[in-house]
């Protein structure tokens, strides 16, 4: 035998001999809470139909809104994909797509909202950034600015869950998952209504609809009505690492986002299962 096979580092790593299916034995190396990657982030996810697709009416005074916050927050901007991409289910559904070739279809229509709102920002410093910047170059990019747009929807392309025709993972979804995963100090969901009602308040059953200030992840996943965020974020939100909550405001309304970024009740907060004490 050479002497070589006696220097051979042998090095322990815990899940080397064992299944990763069985969560008795991967807990006590996985089942801590990841580190928080940008503690001082604040997401916040502009939505598409609700404001981007209604034009310089809604989408200025957002502008002007959000380059007032900047000497105050840094702030990853994510836009929502609205109704091109909504036409785009459309077509791309009659002429039998699979769900996996609609996702990155639709992600480009958010991508598109946002260009136009990093052009507005531009003067500020502001830049639109990919998703693979986003992925391992935010840390530099919010160095060098206050904030940066980037596409809300998750890159999910083919590897899309086929339960559904219409991608389960959408702009909601996509704003959560990331700012869970960078550890962020906060997501804001901006959008046409106040928050979450009883009923869609601008549905038919709108005249008997409630206002519901705030409400749990397992409580909303109870709600049989509709809801104006993606059911996949209220699945997700349960499984939250960092995130305890989330608000939606109405970004109609001046003032609501700057509220909310200063920890202001002014919406519905949505509690995650996420506790951080
Ligand atoms: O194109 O507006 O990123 O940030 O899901 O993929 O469909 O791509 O397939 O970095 O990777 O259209 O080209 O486009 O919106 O998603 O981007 O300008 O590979 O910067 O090249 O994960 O922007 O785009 O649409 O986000 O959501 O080139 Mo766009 Mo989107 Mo740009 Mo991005 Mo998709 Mo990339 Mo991607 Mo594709
Ligand atoms: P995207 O960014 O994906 O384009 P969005 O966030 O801009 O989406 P919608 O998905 O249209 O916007 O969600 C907002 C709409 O949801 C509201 O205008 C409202 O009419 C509707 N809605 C449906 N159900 C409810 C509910 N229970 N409470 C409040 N609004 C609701």
């Amino acid at each position: 035998m050479s002497e070589s096979t006696n220097n051979i580092k042998h090095i322990a790593s815990p899940l080397a001999h064992q299944t990763l299916l069985d969560g008795e034995l991967t807990r006590p190396v996985a089942g801590g809470r990841p580190i928080r990657l940008l503690p001082w982030l604040q997401v916040v996810k502009i939505g598409g139909r609700s404001i981007m697709d209604r034009g310089s009416e809604a989408i200025l005074p957002i502008v002007a809104e959000i380059r007032s916050l900047l000497p105050e927050h840094r702030l990853l901007i994510l836009t929502g994909a609205g109704i091109r991409a909504r036409h785009l289910y459309s077509v791309g559904l009659d002429l039998g797509l699979p769900v996996g070739s609609l996702a990155p279809l639709a992600a480009s229509e958010a991508g598109q909202n946002g260009h136009i709102l990093a052009a507005l920002l531009s003067p500020d410093g502001v830049s639109f950034v990919e998703h693979l910047t986003i992925a391992s170059q935010l840390a530099i990019h919010l160095a060098a600015a206050r904030a940066v747009v980037g596409s809300t929807f998750p890159p999910y392309h083919h590897h899309e869950f086929p339960t559904s025709r219409i991608p389960t993972h959408r702009a909601d979804t996509g704003a959560f998952l990331l700012a869970d995963a960078l550890g962020a100090a906060g997501l804001t969901i901006v959008e046409d209504v106040d928050g979450i009602y009883s009923h869609d308040p601008n549905g038919a059953e709108g005249d008997k609809s409630t206002f519901i200030p705030e409400i749990s992840a397992a409580e909303l996943a109870k709600i049989e009505g509709t809801l104006p965020i993606d059911g996949a974020l209220v699945e997700v939100m349960q499984t939250a690492r960092h995130l305890e909550h989330v608000q939606i405001v109405n970004g109609l309304v001046p003032g609501r986002l700057t509220a909310a970024l200063r920890g202001e009740h002014v919406g519905t907060i949505m509690h995650t299962n996420a506790r951080n004490s």
